[in-house]
């Protein structure tokens, strides 16, 4: 799930919405291949026939209705997957897990657990900073790594809402394929479901100012059983 140097693809995906994207992004790559094949092929088909093949263009009916609706039915095939894809992951379910509030502050995010939809908790909020270089323990990813991770449940559907302090942020966990936009004055919602346990990161996504770059997300999937008891400990510490 964490990227590493030099990588050119998607890395792990942990939700279906990143699935779903990863594969749209590896079928808009095999058509773009294509086509670079097949104009490839034809451009060198022309140049060689310079002088001798010219004649076959002069009128030629078939070819040009062919060239007309071919790239037309080629991007219908890459539209068609891509607005499923958008209205899809705007879908809400009936009922999720729970709710957290994400509040964007320069330069931290801010979890508010206010709402419960499945049992009765103490609403409870805290600030999440990143890690400075001289704090980090060995094997935690630089730029990365906050001091407090928000904690949610895997394998059921949580609502995130974003809301912002003072200027527009981006809160975003490609691994899951969601981002939403964290306004002043406005909320947005995402709908988002970890198909495992661990840790997700991601980044502010908003140009926000001068530490935009050190406003790191880092998630941590339990079960929905340990996130009960977390949610109440953590009600009772912070609330
Ligand atoms: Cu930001």
């Amino acid at each position: 799930m964490l990227p590493h140097f030099n990588q050119v693809l998607f890395s792990g995906v942990s939700g279906k919405k990143g699935m779903q994207l990863a594969c749209l992004f590896d079928h808009i790559c095999a058509v773009a291949t294509l086509i670079l094949v097949l104009v490839f092929y034809w451009a060198v088909v022309v140049l060689q026939k310079r002088f001798s093949g010219h004649l076959l263009y002069k009128e030629h009916k078939p070819l040009e209705t062919a060239w007309t609706v071919l790239p037309m039915l080629l991007l219908i095939w890459i539209a068609l997957p891509s607005l499923y894809l958008l209205y899809s992951h705007d879908e809400t379910p009936k009922k999720v897990f729970t709710t957290v509030k994400v509040i964007g502050h320069q330069w931290y995010w801010e979890y508010e657990y206010s709402t419960w939809e499945i049992f009765k908790g103490e609403a409870f909020s805290f600030d999440s900073f990143m890690v400075q270089d001289p704090d980090l323990k060995y094997g935690s990813p630089r730029l990365l790594t906050v001091d407090k991770p928000l904690v949610l449940p895997y394998k059921v559907p949580v609502r995130i809402l974003t809301t912002s302090a003072d200027v527009i942020h981006s809160w975003t966990l490609p691994s899951l394929g969601v981002k939403a936009d964290a306004l002043p004055g406005r909320m947005n919602q995402l709908i988002l479901c970890s198909l495992k346990p661990g840790i997700s990161w991601g980044m502010c996504s908003e140009i926000c100012g001068d530490a935009h770059a050190y406003m790191p997300i880092e998630v941590e999937f339990i079960s929905p059983e340990d996130f009960i008891k977390w949610s109440q400990e953590a009600a009772e510490k912070i609330g």
